[in-house]
């Protein structure tokens, strides 16, 4: 067994010049994580990525890094990476995901492109897949991968991780139909799909439910082949080693040397790639307002602001470089003079050790994304202050915001606030400093990304394991439960009617049972050994109307009410939330046309089985979020089901219902079938060795068996039938 992570890049890259490669690895937080977590569970680790080498390069040098993990690297034609990687991936993907839709620049080619990558990256990681590998899939670069080795891969244990938002269903609709399900589907083809925040797992979830129609249990989306769970991941940095370079002798000496430099003068400090969402432009604002608003800090102060170079290639990088140049210049030039420059800028990267002894020398971290994944640059600032000394500021879109709660907060569009908090930040006392360090460095000790990936890949496995897989109830497996029938003395049959006895039908009361299905209930019933109930959603009266006169139990109302042999209910008095469900439910009936209600007693349902399917598909979906809302905090559960949403009370429940009144322990032999979602209910319970559950037709069950149509419940039951009456 193996884990294969997949990421855009490589930890590895090699520049050729004059002829001579020079190999640089990084030891980047993920890979150091990664290795850490593979190391601890004695497996190894093979890194696929897209190669920014070729593949003779490659040959020459494969055998010259460090080899403490495979390397696989995959090689794309230039024209097919500019595609796939400037066009679709940063100037469609990170764009509309940073809530940046005006900057998004879509084509079909690129989208092509992004397909076929991801169709290369498949193949290669297919290449080297050993059933009982872990594959996990990094960022948005890769959003269609995990349903490509799933559907080559049924069984595969599949990761998913999104390192930047998921932006909410309005900014996420923008996208063409084609995008917006190739991405979701894509994702759900993992057994975790891991996110930094729970708000952004919530707008997957939510996107999710809209456009694929797939509900949710606890964040858990059951398909056919595997379930998904959507969770809030958030990654971290490796604690101890910033932490501990604070005493680097390297560190040491270049700190003394930044605090000679600028002598008295406060340090406010930023570093990050130079991109649109990192807020320096609002950064560079919110500084000019402070030095205007507070001209006692004039040449008290100096902003070191460090840039990364970042997808130059970019227009609109390159745009931002320039707009970030003219205005540091514009407040060098207004608000400097020839003794001080308030604004040193740099635009390259740092090493390891500058990064620490520029972190370790600032007053103030000041770090103002309008829009990001985490921030790691706030999280390392915080672990690298040994010294306790220091203060972060740091905007409340990032999702680090959502960790590091003793930082300042601020809104990276309001320059007047930032001015302020800069102005509370500069003077604030070193006790009150001390205080919030150590409790943010008390969070990130703890929740390192040793922690991070250890936690997400312990997930992975937790989802996979526990995955249910449904066997067709035919041949020997179709045997050996008609074996066990066989055998039993007392035993249970629970069935539900609609979509499982009977067909479906246009509107509710036109599926009713026939003479054959009432006369193979009626005789499993008489079999003494035999105990036969129906759990079923529809009402009491109609259950009554159809059924009553056979010697069998009927739970009606998903759970509602019982009769045994007199009808009672479990629920007592009339539910109050009924008017409200049916007001909201009438807008919807006046502008479906073949929609309708199904009003019971502890229940409401919306039919849309007739409306036209794209139609009745979507309105359901504004239903469904309506309903949630209105709903909220109150005794009912809202169900998605096949071609109808219904809201019923919480304790019409066909796993309560069966559990406290028929699954009394005493039979020997329990069979239950059922083809919704509350049939799940019942399914989870029927765990043991003589419990059997069947589910009828497609979709993710907890059912230990499978059949597909109603007919083959029908031909199953006359064969119990059969063998009861030869007995
Ligand atoms: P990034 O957008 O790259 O990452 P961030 O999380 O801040 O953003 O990480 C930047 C990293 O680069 C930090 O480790 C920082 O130290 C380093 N760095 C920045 N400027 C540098 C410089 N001038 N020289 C050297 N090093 C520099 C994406 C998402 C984030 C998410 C991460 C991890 O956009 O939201 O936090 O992935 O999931």
């Amino acid at each position: 067994m193996k884990i294969i992570t997949v990421s855009y890049r490589l930890p590895l890259s090699i520049k050729k010049t004059k002829g001579k490669a020079k190999i640089t690895q990084s030891a980047g937080g993920l890979a150091t994580a990664i290795l850490s977590y593979s190391a601890k569970s004695n497996v190894n680790l093979t890194w696929v990525g897209i190669a920014d080498f070729d593949s003779i390069t490659w040959n020459e040098n494969k055998d010259k890094y460090d080899q403490n993990f495979d390397i696989e690297p995959v090689f794309l034609e230039e024209e097919l990476n500019q595609e796939f990687y400037n066009v679709f991936s940063n100037s469609v993907l990170w764009a509309l995901f940073h809530y940046f839709p005006s900057f998004v620049e879509y084509t079909d080619d690129g989208f092509e492109a992004y397909k076929q990558a991801n169709e290369i990256v498949a193949k290669k990681v297919s290449s080297i897949y050993e059933p009982g590998d872990v594959i996990w899939i990094h960022d948005y670069h890769f959003l269609g991968l995990p349903n490509l080795l799933r559907e080559a891969h049924p069984d595969a244990k599949i990761g998913y991780f999104l390192h930047i938002p998921f932006p909410n269903f309005e900014i996420f609709r923008i996208l063409p139909n084609k995008v917006k399900r190739y991405i979701l589907e894509g994702i759900l083809g993992s057994n975790v799909a891991g996110f930094h925040t729970w708000d952004n797992t919530i707008h997957f979830t939510e996107c999710v439910e809209k456009i694929l129609g797939i509900p949710h249990k606890n964040f858990l989306f059951s398909q056919e082949s595997h379930r998904t769970k959507a969770g809030s991941f958030p990654i971290s940095i490796d604690f101890d080693k910033f932490h501990n370079a604070y005493n680097n002798e390297e560190v040491i000496n270049l700190r003394s040397e930044i605090k000679k430099l600028y002598g008295d003068k406060k340090i406010i400090f930023s570093v990050d790639r130079l991109d649109y969402t990192k807020g320096i432009t609002n950064r560079l604002n919110a500084f000019e307002k402070f030095l205007e608003k507070y001209p006692e800090w004039s040449e008290k102060v100096v902003f070191l602001l460090v840039l990364v170079p970042s997808r130059e290639e970019i227009k609109k990088y390159d745009e931002r470089k320039k707009l970030i140049e003219h205005n540091v210049g514009h407040i060098n030039g207004n608000m400097g003079n020839y003794k001080w420059t308030p604004i040193v800028y740099q635009y390259q990267s740092v090493s390891f050790e500058k990064l620490i002894a520029l972190y370790t020398s600032a007053d103030v971290a000041l770090i103002s994304p309008v829009r990001d994944g985490m921030n790691l640059v706030a999280k390392e600032f915080v672990a690298s202050r040994k010294d306790l000394k220091g203060v972060l500021i740091l905007s409340s879109m990032a999702g680090a915001a959502k960790d590091l709660k003793e930082a300042i907060t601020i809104n990276p569009f309001d320059a007047e606030m930032i001015a302020k908090k800069l102005c509370y930040a500069l003077t604030m006392d070193e006790a009150e400093q001390a205080l919030r360090l150590a409790r943010m460095q008390r969070y990130l000790k703890k929740h390192d990304v040793f922690r991070w990936a250890e936690k997400f890949l312990t997930e992975v496995e937790e989802i996979h394991k526990n995955d249910t897989k449904a066997v067709p109830l035919k041949g020997k497996e179709r045997d050996r439960v008609l074996q066990k029938f066989n055998e039993a003395n007392k035993r249970l049959l629970l069935l539900d009617f609609d979509g499982t006895l009977v067909n479906l039908q246009s509107r509710p009361e036109l599926a009713v049972p026939d003479e054959e299905l009432l006369d193979t209930l009626n005789s499993l019933a008489e079999e003494p050994k035999n105990e036969v109930w129906i759990v079923s959603g529809r009402n009491k009266d109609f259950l009554e109307k159809w059924l009553g006169h056979l010697p069998i139990g009927i739970i009606a109302e998903h759970g509602g009410y019982v009769k045994n042999p007199e009808w009672k209910p479990v629920i007592i008095g009339e539910p109050e939330w009924k008017d409200q469900v049916i007001d909201i439910m009438q807008d919807y009936v006046d502008t479906n046309a073949e929609s309708f209600i199904e009003v019971k007693e502890f229940g409401i349902a919306y039919h849309y089985r007739n409306v036209a399917e794209k139609q009745g598909f979507n309105t359901s979906r504004e239903l469904l979020m309506l309903l949630k809302n209105h709903m909220y905090n109150t005794p009912t559960q809202i169900i998605d089901g096949n071609k109808v949403i219904e809201v019923k009370h919480f304790m019409a429940h066909k796993g309560t219902t069966c559990k406290n009144n028929v699954l009394r322990g005493e039979h020997d032999f329990v069979l239950a079938f059922g083809d919704d979602k509350t049939d799940e209910d019942l399914f989870e319970l029927l765990t043991s060795e003589n419990e059997f559950s069947v589910k009828v037709g497609k979709g993710n069950t907890a059912a230990k068996y499978r059949l597909e149509t109603v007919e083959e419940v029908l031909v199953f039951l006359s064969e119990l039938d059969y063998k009861s009456v030869l007995k």
